[in-house]
This record gives C-alpha cells, structure tokens and sequence, in this order.
C-alpha cells in the first residue's frame, strides 16, 4: 500500500475506488473534547507554535473516526503571521488585524514569505504528522486564497457584505492588484514549501469568494487563483479549490487550474459536477447543519449527496463548509458509517 492507493488520492484523481472516501473541513479542532483539553492550556497560535502538539490535535480526528484524510491543523493566516502581518485569532471572531490595509503604504509593507526561516514549525509538524501517518491516509495541506486573505486584512476582521474589501478593489484597482500580486506570491512559496515538507495534496481556501460576481471574480480574482495552480502543476499532487457560495462561479472557477473542486450545499451535487465538468473531480457537499438533525435525516441527506455522485469516479465526500462548533461528535461518526455502507455501484473506469 502507498499514498497513492489510497480512497482519497484514488478518488482526487478520478481513478475507481471501493467506496467513496470521506474527510471533513475542520475535523480538527471545534468538535473534539480531546481538542478542547489540549485548547484549555494553549491558544491556536501556540498549538501551531509547537509541532508534537500541532501535530497530536491533526491526528486526533484520524484516531476518533478513521476518515480517509488529514488535514493539517493550522489557519489560513499563517503566511501572514510568518511574514510579520501584527493579527490575534480572538475566541469567538476569527482573525483581527491590528492595522488594516487601506492604503499604498500597507500593501507596501507586505514582504515576501520565506516559509522555511519564517514559518518552519508548520513544516516541522508536516514531517512528524508524516512520519506518524506513515503510508495509512494522505495528509492535505492548506491556504486562504488571496481573496479572503485580502478580506481578512482590509476588513481587520470577519465581514458579511464585505463592504470596504470591494470598494478597495472598485476605487484602487491598481492597489487592489498590487495587494493580490503580493498575497499570490506568498501563497505559491507557502504552498510549495508544505509540498516540499510532505503533505500529499493542497487545498485552495477562497472561503469568501462567492462574494463576488462572476465578472469581478474573472476581473480582480482569477488571475491570481491561475497563477497559484500553475505553479503547483509540477509538484504532481491533488490540487483543491473550494468556496463557500460559489454556485455562479462553478464554471469559471473549473478553469482555474484544480484537479478537484470544493462544491458547498446551496447546489445539488449532480448539478454542479455538470457544471465543473466531469473531467474534473468534485468534493462535497452535504450542508454542515444537517449534522444538527436527528439519525434518520442524516442518513436520508448523506445517500442523497451519494446518490447525485452516481457513483462516478472522482466524489470525495465532504461538508459543504466546515463542521460547525456545536456539531454532536456522534453525528461525525453516523455521516461516516453511513458512507461506509452506501453500496457504491462504479460507472465505468
Ligand atoms: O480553537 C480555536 O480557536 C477555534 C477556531 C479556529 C480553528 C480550529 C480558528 C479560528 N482556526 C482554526 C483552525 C483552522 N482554520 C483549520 C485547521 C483545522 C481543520 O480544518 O480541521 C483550517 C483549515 C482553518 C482555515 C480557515 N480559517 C478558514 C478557511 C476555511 C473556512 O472555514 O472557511 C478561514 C476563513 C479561517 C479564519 C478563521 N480562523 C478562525 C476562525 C473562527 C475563522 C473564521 C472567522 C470568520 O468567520 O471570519
């Protein structure tokens, strides 16, 4: 057995596969009591800070309910931490920037990343979780896409319309692709480096995304997302780009470069496969609150998201989002045993 007979890399590449392979955003952290113990005595930062522990909180979803994946245990505002970027993770709120972007001078004081001097307990932890997983399950390894980096940093926080982000990008647009330029060439050095480090496939966090028009998704974003896959093509590993509310985007976004698209729950699964293409692979999509309901409606809402699979190769099952804080851990476990015993009919090669 390799890394690449796995379910997950099988799947990630279109190849057929026994049954459907199944991991969860954020299966690390927010559900586990095991989680919460280690969180007692450590901030986020600091568990990243120290790789036995970092690496101890990645495995724990791996231990709890065998999912056929890890998921380095990190947030997408390390490369900004590593650069030098002033930012606290406040329990409750998510990422706060002690100075916002607003203006040249900001996005002029963001300096490259040199991920091995700056930020070289993430990659220390990608080589013990390695080492721990030996050739068992694939470890995934992680960034915010520069447009939630960039809605992060100009908003100073978490946002709903995400008002001073777009009018940043409508009024300075030449700042705007400064700010993007720089963000992009700060994620490929990351991204490469966590390649480098071991992990077996990247994800592409444009969580925000689907904030956008298609027409200033193709105008202010696709650029930079391109230029990401583009230069991750070489390394020869799973490349995944997901969104939340990227329904309109579908299209646009399967021509970015990704091997494997993210689909969150507001489109069938069926539909968006058609969309994306399905030379492409698709990762989803069952709506996170659905963990919220009873057995019965669990059970009903996994084999629906299966069945809109049609048991084509290329569907590793996911949330549409990340697992919400309040998520019973028997609920992780059903959606997974559910999975385990849908029959899985394979189409083809
Ligand atoms: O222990 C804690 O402080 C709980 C909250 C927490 C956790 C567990 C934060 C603060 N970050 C993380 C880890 C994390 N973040 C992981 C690794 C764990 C895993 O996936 O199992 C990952 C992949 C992320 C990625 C991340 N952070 C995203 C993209 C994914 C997504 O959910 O859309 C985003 C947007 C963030 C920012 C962030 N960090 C933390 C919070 C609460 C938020 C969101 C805030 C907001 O809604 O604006």
């Amino acid at each position: 057995m390799t890394i690449d007979d796995s379910l997950f890399m099988r799947a990630a590449r279109r190849q057929p596969v026994s049954r459907t392979p199944v991991w969860f955003m954020r299966q690390a952290g927010r559900v586990l009591p095991e989680y919460r113990a280690v969180r007692d005595s450590l901030t986020l930062i600091e568990i990243t800070q120290r790789p036995e522990v970092c690496a101890e909180v990645t495995l724990q979803p791996v231990r709890r309910f065998g999912v056929d994946a890890a998921i380095l245990f990190a947030d997408i505002m390390h490369p900004l931490i590593g650069a030098g970027v002033a930012l606290d993770i406040v329990d409750g709120v998510g990422p706060v920037i002690h100075q916002p972007v607003r203006a040249a001078a900001d996005v002029e004081r963001l300096r490259p990343l040199e991920p091995a001097a700056d930020l070289p307990y993430v990659l220390e932890s990608i080589r013990i979780i390695k080492r721990a997983l030996a050739n068992s399950i694939p470890l995934i390894g992680f960034a915010g896409a520069p447009y939630t980096l960039a809605a992060y940093l100009i908003e100073g926080k978490g946002t709903r319309d995400f008002a001073r982000t777009k009018a940043f990008m409508y009024a300075e647009p030449a700042l705007w692709h400064q700010l993007m330029e720089r963000l992009t060439g700060m994620v490929i050095a990351y991204m490469r480096a966590q390649a480098a480090a071991g992990v077996d496939a990247l994800q592409l966090f444009d969580s925000w995304v689907g904030s956008l028009s298609p027409r200033d998704y193709a105008a202010y974003v696709q650029p930079y997302a391109r230029r990401i896959f583009d230069a991750l093509a070489s390394l020869g590993i799973p490349l995944i780009h997901f969104g939340v509310n990227t329904a309109t985007l579908l299209a646009e976004m399967a021509t970015d470069g990704a091997s494997v698209i993210g689909i969150d729950w507001r489109i069938g699964l069926d539909d968006a496969w058609r969309v994306v293409g399905h030379d492409k692979a698709v990762q989803g999509n069952l709506d996170p609150c659905v963990l919220l309901a009873p057995e019965d409606v669990i059970d009903r809402e996994v084999r629906d998201v299966l069945a809109r699979a049609g048991g084509r190769p290329g569907h590793i099952f996911n949330l549409g989002h990340g697992l919400l804080p309040q998520t019973p851990v028997d609920a992780v476990s059903r959606v997974i045993e559910t999975i385990h015993e849908y029959a899985l009919v394979t189409i083809g090669e």
